[in-house]
């Protein structure tokens, strides 16, 4: 494997989420219908994770919190805002599958 696609492969997305989170399933919705692989972590019934998922995200505490590599996105609306505002594909790129 080359260097280049080794280090994709470390890159993910992360959406820190509930089990009963509108606004969790509307993030999820525009992520897969841009084709990209994206790894969940529920934070419902683990309060240590929620609390690193609130550093993580300085000191946001809803959900969704996402993360595009190391890149902190925000909640949904912030998700959506960034496609209005066409950065969105771009930030992407690296993870369509
Ligand atoms: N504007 C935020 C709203 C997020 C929000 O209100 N999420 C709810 C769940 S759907 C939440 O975190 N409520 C507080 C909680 O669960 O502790 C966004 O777009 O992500």
């Amino acid at each position: 494997m080359s260097t280049e696609n080794q280090s994709t492969k470390e890159k993910k997305i992360e959406i820190y989420s509930t089990k009963v989170c509108p606004y969790c399933v509307k993030a999820k919705k525009l992520l897969q219908s841009k084709n990209v692989a994206f790894v969940e972590i529920d934070v419902s019934d683990d309060d240590d994770l929620r609390m690193s998922m609130v550093e993580r995200a300085n000191g946001k505490r809803t959900v969704p919190q996402i993360f595009i590599h190391d890149y902190h996105v925000g909640g949904c609306d912030d998700l959506y805002a960034l496609d209005r505002d066409g950065k969105l594909d771009e930030l992407l790129k690296p993870f369509l599958v």
